[in-house]
């Protein structure tokens, strides 16, 4: 029997079938507090509420009104319990029969409404996959693929790449690399300090002002002979303009082994560069003080860029500290000088990034501009 059928002249219907099969008399129904009338009444109820429900939410409403453990239905079924055991029998199957009715239909209308919703979401998120003009490409950063080149370049030289620290005690730093802390040395390179107050250099922390680090890392761990090279991030204290940020990257070069000499250094520095620029440039190599090597020197690269008002410009940067590897930081890598000898350098490849694509100020290199990015 369908819900529509299920009205006040049905209910009239079972009074009269029951009375009159089972004979119970009607002074019994009306000594009861469930009667056949209030039950149909009830089902009235349901259904002109059923009729009003419009989506998902009103539905759930409905059924808590109706269906649910202390809804109406329920209270039927509890007042039963006052009914002797034959008006039992007739109504307690009318009124399961009546709730299957209207649990069915609900759970008909929430089938056909769900489908309703997810086909309006999958209308809402619909994708042209054929529109790729729509979508913006992601690219590898300029200084990603510089880094990939150089790592490219020095692999096929033989050299292992490197890793260490960027947060590092003082000894591994500074100490280390013989630069005491009296030196004044020291005061060339502005540091952040992590904690600065112990009087033990393998205490203090410094957040690494240079990638010179992992040469100590390196030969500790492998011992000579060794190649490697050490991209990573650096972190100074210092006044940020167009060639001089706060953080940026180098690049820690350093080849150990008997007999190496300058000459090494300079074959591996001009192989690297001869690479990376494809073209003649012009590069001034002068004597530099680091007190990790000995001789030191330094390498400018003449730097050729459009500035912001279109002018053409042109200067030295300075690009790379290098040198043979001071005896004591041999000995402090456990390598013995009198075996071995070693270059080491250490260029910046955010500058290196600014001399290959003539880019005027340092801090674009950092600054996530997409339509600065984009041209490379
Ligand atoms: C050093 O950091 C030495 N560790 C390099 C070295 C390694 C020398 C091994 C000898 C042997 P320096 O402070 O000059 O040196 O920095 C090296 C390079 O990093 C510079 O030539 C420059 O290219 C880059 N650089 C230095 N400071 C900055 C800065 N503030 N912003 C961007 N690049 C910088």
């Amino acid at each position: 029997m369908g819900f529509e059928k299920f009205d006040f002249f049905w209910y009239f219907k079972i009074l009269y079938r029951n009375f009159g099969k089972k004979s119970i008399s009607f002074s019994t129904f009306c000594n009861v507090k469930t009667s056949p009338r209030q039950v149909s009444q009830v089902f009235q109820k349901a259904q002109s509420a059923f009729a009003a429900v419009e989506d998902l939410e009103s539905l759930a409403l409905f059924e808590q009104t109706f269906l649910g453990k202390k809804g109406e239905i329920a209270l039927l079924r509890k007042s039963l319990k006052e009914l002797s055991p034959e008006e039992k029998q007739i109504l307690g199957p009318e009124i399961q029969k009546g709730f299957e009715v209207i649990s069915s239909q609900a759970e008909a209308f929430r089938t056909k409404h769900a489908s309703k919703a997810l086909m309006a979401q999958l209308e809402k998120d619909w994708i042209d996959v054929t529109k790729t003009e729509a979508f913006s490409r992601g690219a590898i950063h300029p200084m990603a693929q510089l880094q990939r080149r150089i790592e490219q370049i020095f692999t096929s030289m033989g050299f292992d790449i490197a890793d260490g620290p960027e947060v590092e005690t003082e000894w591994y730093n500074f100490d280390a690399l013989n630069v005491p802390g009296t030196h004044p040395a020291r005061d060339m390179q502005d540091t952040f300090w992590v904690t600065h107050d112990q009087k033990d250099a393998q205490k203090n922390v410094v957040l690494r002002t240079q990638t010179s680090n992992v040469q100590i890392h390196w030969m500790q761990k492998y011992g000579a002979p060794l190649r490697m090279i050490a991209p990573g991030r650096v972190y100074r204290n210092e006044d940020v303009d167009m060639t001089h940020d706060a953080t940026f990257y180098q690049v820690e070069g350093m080849m150990v082994d008997k007999h190496i000499s300058l000459a090494h250094l300079k074959g591996a520095i001009e192989t690297m560069l001869a690479e990376v620029f494809e073209k003649d440039i012009k590069v001034r190599i002068r004597p530099g003080y680091f007190p990790f090597v000995e001789p030191g020197l330094e390498v400018d690269i003449w730097f050729e860029y459009v500035d912001k008002n279109g002018q053409e410009q042109a200067q030295w940067l300075e690009f790379m500290g290098a040198g043979m590897t001071h005896p004591e930081v041999l000995r402090n890598g456990g390598i013995d000088p009198n075996i071995y000898s070693g270059f080491a350098f250490g260029f910046g490849l955010t500058r290196l990034a600014m001399l290959k694509h003539g880019i005027d100020d340092i801090r674009l290199l950092s600054s996530q501009k997409k339509d600065f990015l984009q041209q490379f």
